[in-house]
């Protein structure tokens, strides 16, 4: 790390070029959805190393990038990581979830199954870093990692939808078993589960809609 700067690399674009390309990302992403039903068509490796490089883009507190990302391909340990998100799962349905949050989820029709978890050709498990630890076992503070790994995490959908991909954000609860799984030091906790390849053929969404600018958007 340097304590020197450096030139901007930022040629600036003209109004109407900023409003194309707004729009165009706007509409892009715009089609974007959770899905669940993946199909087994395989996923070539650079493509989630790409995803996954443009996630560790993102700024962070002062840039620690306070973040792992594990991926994992190896079906054995992806039938793993399922037999133990469903059966947290199965708790949250069966009696930890409160009624307000069961009739909330309804409309999405999930239940304690996850078979995206060995469909899907790729799982992604972000971790965020409490604090880092130097070779010589020192911890060094990390500011602000629940952001910075949220603004990761919306990088790496971003990436995942724009390259062609889908995906959804699996937060099994609770989910310390991926760090058991993963083998993952004791500062790291797991953050997000993204499952990663192509939908199933045919699959359906829910009928959900946007909120509208007026009640996202306030002005000053
Ligand atoms: N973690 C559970 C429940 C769940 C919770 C919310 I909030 C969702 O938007 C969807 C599911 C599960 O993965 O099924």
């Amino acid at each position: 790390m340097t304590d020197s700067f450096i030139p901007l690399n930022y040629n600036p674009p003209d109004d109407e070029a900023v409003v194309k390309s707004a729009q165009a990302f706007r509409e892009r992403m715009n089609t974007r959805r959770s899905v669940r039903l993946f199909s087994s068509r395989q996923v070539p490796v650079q493509v989630i190393e790409s995803v996954i490089m443009t996630a560790a883009s993102a700024p962070s507190g002062a840039n620690k990038q306070p973040w792992t990302f594990c991926l994992i391909g190896d079906p054995v340990i992806k039938e793993k990581i399922r037999e133990a998100a469903e059966k947290e799962e199965y708790e949250n349905y069966h009696g930890r979830m409160s009624d307000e949050w069961l009739k909330d989820l309804e409309k999405f029709k999930t239940d304690w199954h996850k078979e995206f978890l060995t469909e899907a050709p790729w799982l992604i498990v972000l971790f965020k870093k409490a604090y880092d630890v130097s070779k010589n076992e020192s911890r060094a503070k990390n500011y602000y990692v629940n952001e910075s790994v949220g603004i990761a995490a919306g990088f790496l959908i971003a990436a995942i939808h724009m390259a062609g991909l889908v995906t959804l954000t699996h937060t099994p609860s609770p989910m310390n078993f991926l760090q058991h799984i993963l083998g993952r030091p004791e500062n790291e906790r797991p953050f997000l589960l993204l499952p990663v390849g192509y939908p199933a053929e045919g699959v359906t969404v829910p009928d959900i809609n946007r909120k509208s600018i007026d009640e996202v958007l306030v002005r000053y």
